[in-house]
């Protein structure tokens, strides 16, 4: 099913200089961006966003690094889009993630994992709720996605 996912490119990606490479895998796959910003995240978004993990120890870690510089925050669109993003992603672990994902190429540790992706197509909505707002992402066609919306 055509479905909508968000995409975040944590701090380390936008210091790092990848956030057009990791971009380019996201449309390689055929993910089409239907919405893109920059967010400079505080302690009310962490703590919606991840709201499933407020009580782990890695929580005051994690919100904390996301909260530290800017990150990109991406509305992409296409068929099981969070399924193909995570599968794009790789294990949450870069030591565990394969060669040819994201995190597989390009991560150093579970601290440092570049990318978040919603885990869930509920949890997309939720999510997508959360950092976009109306008018902030857009209903377009492209010429290559025929096939795959007559399909
Ligand atoms: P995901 O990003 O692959 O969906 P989640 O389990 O949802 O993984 O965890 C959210 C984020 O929290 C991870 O991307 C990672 O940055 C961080 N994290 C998860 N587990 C640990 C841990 O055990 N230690 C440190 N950070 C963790
Ligand atoms: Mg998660």
């Amino acid at each position: 099913m055509v479905e909508r996912t968000l995409v975040l490119l944590k701090p380390d990606t936008v210091q790092r200089g990848l956030a057009g490479r990791v971009i380019a895998r996201l449309e390689d796959r055929g993910l089409k961006i239907v919405g893109i910003k920059m967010v400079h995240m505080d302690l009310a978004l962490a703590n919606r966003l991840y709201a499933e993990h407020v009580n782990k120890p890695f929580f005051a870690g994690l919100s904390e690094f996301m909260m530290s510089r800017p990150i990109i925050a991406i509305a992409v669109e296409g068929k099981d889009a969070t399924a193909l993003v995570r599968a794009t992603m790789g294990a949450t672990d870069p030591q565990k993630a394969a060669p040819g994902t994201v995190r597989g190429d390009f991560g150093t540790d579970i601290g440092r994992n570049l990318i978040h992706g919603s885990d869930s197509p509920e949890a997309a909505q939720r999510e997508l709720g959360i950092l976009f707002g109306a008018g902030e992402t857009f209903d377009y066609d492209r010429e290559s996605d025929r096939w795959i919306n007559e399909s």
